[in-house]
């Protein structure tokens, strides 16, 4: 039964990453494995009570609402069109030519067409979005869960955290692009999600097309829009300011937790 679950799981990596991955996965058994997750689990058995109650506490829902509850409309905030001449020609291309890169510090480095991305094992949530700057707003969101995708790639043991590079540069000479970054707790949520649809239509490109990162449990500036690269590492030492965030970097918490 177990070995019948992981075939089909594995046909269904095989058929969405392509020929090439199909190849090194058959050659390779540690999909199976996904090494270090169950390692931050078994830890739990050392700790204390009250530790195991934080932990538990993170692997809370955040609570879902219902379609009557959705703003009239939701709101764009931060960049609207990314003013790059890359991602200017990807949009008017329809994102046909977007692709996804996952590297950094995973055994499988991969790379998506939205299509791909659209094959992956999806959710569908309606949450409420709380921006810092004082607004909130309720949005039905679908996207590919980040644990399938982080899953195929495989990240090393000693992949701490996950960095979303985006598309938008964030000074006007056209450089610093927005980028932020989560925890592999929170990277493996099941809410946690790349979305490409809002309130059921393609994701608009004030909203972070074509693909934006929900993680349901932080506040708004942790939802990267427009993600084009994501990077697994063990710190930020070497990212930009080093705070793991583009906001992080100007003072703001990397702990944006609600
Ligand atoms: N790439 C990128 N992601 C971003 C931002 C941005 O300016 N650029 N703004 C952040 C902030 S502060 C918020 S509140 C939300 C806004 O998402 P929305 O435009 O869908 O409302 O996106 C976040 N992600
Ligand atoms: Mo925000």
């Amino acid at each position: 039964m177990k070995e019948r679950a992981e075939l089909s799981r594995r046909r269904f990596l095989a058929r969405t990453l392509g020929a090439t991955s199909a190849l090194a996965l058959s050659g390779c058994d540690a999909l199976s494995q996904t090494e270090w997750f169950p390692k931050v689990l078994g830890t739990g058995e050392q700790l204390t009570e009250a530790v195991q109650h934080l932990i538990a506490s993170r692997r809370a829902m955040a609570q879902e609402f219902t379609e009557a509850d959705l703003s009239p409309t939701f709101r764009s905030n931060g960049t609207a069109m990314p003013a790059s001449p890359e991602y200017a020609a990807l949009a008017a291309g329809g994102f046909d030519a977007y692709r996804l890169e996952v590297g950094g510090l995973v055994k499988r480095p991969v790379s998506l067409s939205l299509s791909e991305l659209r094959a992956l094992p999806s959710r569908t949530q309606i949450t409420r979005h709380d921006c810092v700057e004082g607004w909130s707003a309720i949005g039905k969101w679908k996207g590919a869960r980040l644990a399938a995708l982080l899953e195929a790639a495989q990240p090393k043991t000693q992949a701490r955290f996950v960095v979303f590079h985006c598309a938008d540069p964030m000074e006007s000479d056209g450089t610093s692009p927005y980028y932020e970054s989560i925890d592999m707790e929170d990277a493996f949520h099941p809410q946690t999600i790349l979305a490409y649809e809002l309130n059921d239509r393609t994701l608009p490109i004030p909203n972070g097309a074509p693909l934006r990162l929900r993680v349901e449990r932080q506040l708004g500036y942790k939802h990267a829009k427009y993600v084009m690269r994501i990077e697994l590492v063990e710190s930020f030492k070497r990212i930009r300011g080093g705070k793991g965030g583009y906001w992080e970097d100007q003072g703001y918490e990397w702990w944006a937790g609600i």
